[in-house]
């Protein structure tokens, strides 16, 4: 496939842009080559700078859930702006798109939106930290929640990528407040909790990760980090940043009826707008300014454009579309597994809903260490094949694939049979 387009746009791009990129997971570094330059998307594709078409599986890495460019999120959000893009005050569509949330996350009495998902989960933190007036932090290895410095620590996704799980420029400070343990450990969950919990002021996860690849929670693991919380007086927090609205209407939290303190949302939640939100219990929320001590602000915090083509993105999300993306997941699925099984070649699919990945390991894959030990170099060989083949795939063995509504049957065979060849160049 010829990409000497994407090749010049990339070595004119690393002159003024860091890398060349503005993510480090997007410079392909994981998996060798030159990132194609993306020129347009249009339901379940992109298109590059040289004219190349490609299935789509990165969807923005999780926006795109309905897939790209739908007609009514551009028309909205056109209306919208022609009204203007941001005035920095109240609108009537913040409290519009505050009532979808309420009114689908239960445990969401009160919320603020933001523009990031980092700003939702650093701010999440925050809170949970001003709530108690403790100052432990607890995360799990392999769960990325963004970039804010108490969170680089031992992060999934891209720094993990990098193989250095702390980033420079934390202070040792920071991080001595950040506790990571290894997700799906309850015993090491229950022994931490014995002997500190007094001093915990939250534990933050993602209900199903994305990334370190997907990972679903063992049975009983995320009612245990609830109750555990509940019984130390610590804020859990559910990180629904790429779960949230893509699982399930009721997001992850949904789809397994529990109540977390705090939750945070993004990606799909801004229908690919910068456009996040974190919300939970009112008497929690209610210590964020101007209720309370704790601050936290934005000058783009739910600008109208970013609003609209999150709430008619939300509007369009359906129990028919869920149960398309359930049977697409599947068919890929059973594709994946069968092309593995019919070349030989060792590996194993995980999937949640419209969330999948690709494992070079027995698996199953249960945290990160196990997912930190699958074949790099048969993923990034596995990567290039696809890309050449017309599907774009996340370009990190520690990333999750996405479904979108715009995918076909069709999709499915194509990249089942790409899958299948790549595979067979491995075996
Ligand atoms: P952003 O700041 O990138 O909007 O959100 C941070 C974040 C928080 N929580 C979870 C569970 C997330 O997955 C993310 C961001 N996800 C990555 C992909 N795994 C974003 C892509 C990138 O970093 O380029």
């Amino acid at each position: 496939m010829n990409r000497a387009k994407s090749k010049a746009l990339f070595e004119r791009a690393q002159q003024v842009i860091v890398g060349g990129v503005n993510s480090p997971a997007r410079a392909f570094r994981a998996v060798g080559g030159d990132p194609p330059f993306i020129v347009q998307a249009k339901g379940a594709r992109v298109t590059d700078a040289d004219g190349n078409d490609y299935i789509d599986f990165v969807g923005s890495w999780g926006p795109a859930i309905l897939g790209h460019t739908h007609p009514e999120v551009v028309a909205a959000v056109q209306r919208t702006m022609s009204e203007g893009l941001s005035f920095g005050a109240p609108t009537e569509l913040e409290i519009e798109l505050a009532e979808v949330i309420v009114k689908a996350l239960p445990s969401i009495e009160l919320l603020r939106l933001v523009s990031s998902g980092t700003e939702a989960t650093m701010s999440a933190i925050r809170v949970a930290r001003g709530f108690t007036g403790r100052e432990l932090l607890v995360k799990f290895e392999g769960c990325y929640h963004g970039h804010a410095d108490h969170l680089l620590v031992k992060a999934g996704s891209g720094a993990a990528t990098f193989g250095e799980p702390d980033s420079g420029g934390v202070p040792a400070g920071t991080a001595r407040t950040t506790l990571t343990l290894p997700y799906n450990d309850l015993a090491a969950l229950e022994a931490l909790f014995a002997a500190q919990g007094s001093e915990i002021a939250t534990v933050i996860v993602e209900p199903v990760v994305g990334n370190m690849g997907c990972v679903p929670p063992a049975r009983g693991f995320l009612e245990r980090i609830l109750q555990l919380c509940h019984d130390h007086g610590a804020v859990s927090i559910f990180d629904e940043v790429m779960t949230g609205f893509r699982l399930a209407r009721g997001c992850a939290q949904g789809r397994f009826g529990l109540k977390p303190d705090l939750t945070t949302l993004g990606k799909v939640v801004g229908g690919g707008m910068p456009l996040a939100a974190y919300g939970g219990r009112r008497d929690i929320m209610s210590v964020i300014a101007p209720l309370g001590p704790v601050y936290q602000a934005g000058t783009l915090s739910g600008n109208p454009a970013a609003v609209q083509a999150g709430l008619t993105t939300l509007s369009l999300l359906d129990d028919e579309l869920y149960d398309k993306l359930e049977t697409l997941g599947g068919k890929l699925e059973e594709g994946l597994v069968a092309a593995l099984a019919d070349t030989g070649v060792t590996g194993c699919v995980q999937r949640v809903g419209s969330m999948i990945t690709l494992f070079f390991a027995e698996g199953p894959v249960r945290n990160f260490a196990d997912s930190a030990a699958t074949d790099s170099d048969r993923f990034a060989a596995f990567h290039r094949s696809l890309l050449d083949g017309g599907v774009y795939w996340p370009p990190s063995k520690f990333e999750a694939a996405f479904l979108s509504g715009a995918h076909t049957d069709d999709d499915i065979e194509e990249t089942v049979a790409v899958a299948r060849a790549g595979l067979g160049k491995l075996s």
